[in-house]
């Protein structure tokens, strides 16, 4: 289903999102060239686990009583012990180190928890956690821009804990640093994701990734994931696959949109990645990076539907 967007509409939200890039997606499936073999994997015979949207909503609600996120200011050090109480079960592991930004030097620091598998292949998917710092003189609380997808990795957790898996290791990866700290460029934005896959490029975990899978700003009640452009078409075919499996593929890829996020640092070292985004938060995404960026805006709903269908994605890339 294509959601008509009017010229205007169109170019205007290319005028104010600096970032990101739209058009109408085809609504064929997409053809795999050459140099992209679509690679096959045999799905896990497991049924996928279904998130409980409920519980996924009230950590959402949690982080968003912490107040403002930004670095360095007390609602960041409370979501990072959230996270770590949280995640104590799960071997998390802490990447701290120190951003150069242009407002100074940041103490930062991104979790992954690891979900053990019985191959050397990784399945990542992904968050961020923290919120603007240049946002720090409005009330900024990001119920669905950080909140959300943390909210939803949370709870992924909660169904993969104790669990046995055949397959690729699953680490779940909260990132900090992601937004600018004054104005969004290519060195004022993405701290974390560019330093953990530099990290990950130089111990040789990039290469053992068989798909990063990014989640940001996904519980918008009117929910709408953009075609991301950077994603290989064989993992936007199993993204649409497990959509449809579901009956949810209304919410899926009406648009073909160009985004600067946390995804695009591993897409540049060669890992295939896609960005589960909904840019469409409001009116012409008024929402987003405002104040009005609360709770009510979102829906336990959204939250479920794309954690299962993460999750439906996940069983099928877990076989041989
Ligand atoms: C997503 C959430 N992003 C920031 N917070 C990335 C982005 C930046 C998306 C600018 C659109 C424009
Ligand atoms: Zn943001």
């Amino acid at each position: 289903m294509i959601r008509p967007i009017p010229h205007m509409l169109l170019l205007a939200t290319m005028a104010l999102t600096s970032c990101a890039s739209t058009k109408p997606a085809p609504q064929t499936e997409a053809q795999t060239p050459a140099e992209d073999p679509k690679p096959s994997f045999k799905p896990s015979a497991e049924p996928a686990p279904k998130i409980d949207a409920a519980r996924a909503m009230q950590y959402v609600r949690e982080q968003v009583a912490f107040g403002p996120r930004w670095p360095s200011s007390p609602g960041h050090k409370k979501i990072q012990d959230y996270l770590r109480s949280k995640l104590k079960r799960d071997g998390l592991e802490e990447d701290r180190f120190t951003a150069s930004t242009p407002v100074g030097k940041f103490d930062l620091c991104n979790f992954i928890a690891k979900f053990p598998g019985t191959t050397d292949q990784i399945i990542v998917l992904a968050s961020h956690y923290e919120t603007p710092y240049h946002l720090k003189d409005i009330k900024f609380v990001g119920a669905n821009d950080g909140g959300s997808s943390t909210a939803l990795l949370l709870e992924i957790a909660n169904q993969l804990r104790g669990k046995k898996r055949t397959g690729p290791a699953i680490w779940l990866v909260f990132f900090d640093g992601e937004e600018a700290f004054k104005q969004w460029s290519e060195t004022d934005s993405l701290y974390g994701s560019r330093h953990l896959a530099e990290k990950w490029k130089q111990d040789g975990a990039a290469k053992r990734i068989r798909a990063f899978i990014l989640a940001d700003m996904i519980g918008d009640a009117d929910l709408n994931i953009e075609l991301e452009t950077k994603s290989p078409p064989w993992l936007r075919d199993i993204t649409r696959q497990a959509a449809a499996d579901l009956n949810v593929s209304a919410h899926f890829f009406g648009r073909e949109t160009s985004i600067e996020d946390d995804h695009v640092p591993f897409a540049r070292i060669g890992v295939p990645v896609i960005d589960l985004i909904d840019l469409d938060y409001g009116f012409n995404n008024v929402f987003h990076h405002s104040a009005d960026d609360t709770l009510d805006k979102l829906s336990p709903r959204s939250l479920e539907i794309v954690g299962n269908v993460i999750l439906e994605m996940v069983r099928r890339l877990s076989g041989d």
